[in-house]
């Protein structure tokens, strides 16, 4: 009888330990933050960025429009090279809310220091296809398309889609809450 009791004691706590071992390895590995951060829209200023795929940092000389930038990265305070934002697509000034990118990612990134991440194709010399992200490790391409400011833009046919996923999940919370060119513009 005693000894029956035992091992059922035995053996219950054999389940708890299985079930917590389960439940564990339901959790997986805790996150690492290498992994993350390059879909964060808004992350707190100082907070590292880890980066999955190499960078190349650089200061932003000129805001040309809503989605394209000039770069110095060589330090001397001149433009080495125009990027464009991958993966989205801005309205030209002269469309309806062309002005407001412009003017929106003038205050995002003008003089700011940036790192950029290329996807699959280089772009074309001179102006680079790039992802771009602040220091704070704000992810630039991805801040225009959830505030309405940019579309997604990402052809059938191109290579350049490491986070088209991202970036339409982001698109269709800015359609849903009508965020900038959404209400202003019919989009
Ligand atoms: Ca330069």
């Amino acid at each position: 009888m005693r000894r029956a009791t035992k091992t059922l004691k035995t053996w219950r706590m054999g389940a708890v330990l299985a079930i917590a071992l389960s439940l564990i390895a339901l959790a997986g590995p805790p996150a690492s933050d290498a992994q993350e951060p390059t879909f964060m829209l808004y992350l707190p200023l100082g907070s590292r960025c880890g980066f999955n795929y190499p960078v190349l940092w650089g200061t932003v000389v000129r805001v040309i429009d809503g989605d394209t930038i000039t770069m110095d990265v060589n330090g001397d305070g001149y433009e080495d090279f125009h990027v464009r934002y991958v993966g989205v697509n801005a309205p030209e000034t002269n469309e309806c809310y062309g002005r407001e990118a412009t003017v929106f990612n003038r205050q995002l990134v003008e003089g700011q220091r940036v790192a950029l991440e290329k996807d699959y194709t280089e772009g074309s010399y001179g102006r680079l296809l790039r992802y771009v992200y602040l220091s704070d490790c704000r992810w630039v391409n991805g801040v225009l398309v959830r505030e309405g400011y940019a579309k997604v833009d990402i052809p059938d046919d191109s290579r350049d889609k490491r986070y088209a996923a991202q970036l339409r999940t982001l698109e269709e919370q800015a359609r849903w809450e009508r965020r900038g060119g959404w209400g202003a513009c019919g989009w």
